[in-house]
């Protein structure tokens, strides 16, 4: 496994590529073309400037988190073809750049859904965490502006205000998408880069949803083993892969992750590696990666990991803001590089016990 560390590019990130270099273990980040608005193409030359910048600091681009897909897709509006071919545009640009692994999502409206982006713990340490009932006492529009106003004037992954600032309208060209139409929306989007993707062997890696369940009525297909295998099998293609994510299968404490990572054998492709800390069904917040401080058991996901053989980009997801960082919810530098450290440990130690006589 290779571990990496999320990375917004210079406009964007309170965290420098300087100081990713210098976390032990760390080979390259997982980028993307921050201010490209989904469904846009993505220039080569843009690409390119992006991967000399991070070669520069003597690191590698080893995976776009993420090359957004546009909501026409997702509902299969007739307008969806003109999204899709923007789409394989920047596909055959990241293949001819050598970028090969590529994280997406499927989930309408919003991508990832918290309730709090600044939840204090114990230890003064804050963390992102998700109440249902929040979720169940207000409106979607409300939602999406209080999530905007707190998240300290970082623009947040997922959230991008031109396509949020539609969120009535959206939800209107949803109403009749259910989780049976979006599914096969997904497979058609599929089916059309799957040529593209073999002729620059690109690794479609999709991104569980988070939560893993209906937020707002909206329907989530990607949300246990049984929903990802059938995507897996609709296309049986070593291309349409999972970014295995603990922390977003893991808000539903009936997924068995380990159990998700052996169903999946050459499928995942790329791996967010966290913890979080259950209080009751439909409420968590974010813990630290160690097993100890949450409710996952990291060793064990590890380790499934290398026993099945995965050898794709891994990243710690979301860190607690320590030290009185100020940065982008979830994506500060102390708190996922310790993180990173305890990842690569329990990966020494599992190896070492696995190859030493
Ligand atoms: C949140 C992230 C998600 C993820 C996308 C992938 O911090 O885990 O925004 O990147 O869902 O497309």
């Amino acid at each position: 496994m290779n571990m990496t560390l999320r990375w917004y590019g210079s406009k964007f990130d309170t965290v420098t590529l300087k100081q990713i270099r210098q976390i032990p273990g760390v080979k390259g980040v997982i980028t993307m073309l921050y201010d490209i608005p989904a469904g846009e193409v993505w220039p080569l030359d843009r690409i390119l400037e992006l991967k000399a910048e991070v070669e520069a600091a003597d690191l590698k681009i080893l995976g776009i988190e993420s090359v957004n897909v546009h909501d026409a897709i997702k509902i299969g509006s007739p307008d969806r073809e003109k999204y899709i071919a923007n789409y394989i545009t920047s596909l055959e640009n990241l293949g001819k750049a050598g970028i090969t692994t590529v994280c997406y999502n499927f989930m309408p409206v919003f991508d990832w859904t918290r309730t709090d982006l600044a939840k204090m713990r114990s230890d003064g340490s804050t963390v992102l965490a998700y109440d249902q009932k929040v979720v169940d006492s207000i409106d979607p529009q409300t939602f999406f502006n209080q999530t905007n106003d707190s998240s300290g004037g970082f623009a947040m992954p997922g959230w991008e205000p031109e396509r949020l600032a539609k969120v009535q309208e959206l939800f209107e060209a949803y109403k009749d998408v259910n989780e049976d139409k979006l599914f096969d929306n997904l497979i058609y989007f599929l089916k059309a880069i799957q040529p593209t993707c073999e002729k620059y062997d690109i690794k479609m890696a999709i991104h569980p949803d988070d939560p893993a369940w209906p937020v707002f009525n909206l329907p989530r297909i990607i949300t246990s083993k049984e929903k990802i295998l059938k995507v897996m099998k609709a296309i049986d293609a070593p291309f349409n892969g999972l970014t295995f994510c603990a922390g977003s299968f893991g808000t539903n404490p009936d997924n068995d992750l380990p159990g998700i990572i052996r169903a999946l054998p050459g499928r995942i492709h790329f791996a967010h590696v966290r913890n979080l800390h259950h209080f009751e069904p439909g409420v968590f917040e974010e813990a630290a990666h160690l097993s100890s401080d949450g409710s996952f058991d990291l060793y064990e996901i590890v380790k499934a990991l290398y026993e099945t053989g995965f050898d794709g980009p891994v990243r710690p997801d979301h860190g607690r803001m320590i030290w009185d960082e100020v940065a982008m919810p979830g994506y500060g530098l102390y708190d996922r590089a310790i993180g990173a450290a305890y990842i690569l440990g329990l990966h020494e130690a599992i190896e070492k016990n696995a190859t030493r006589k």
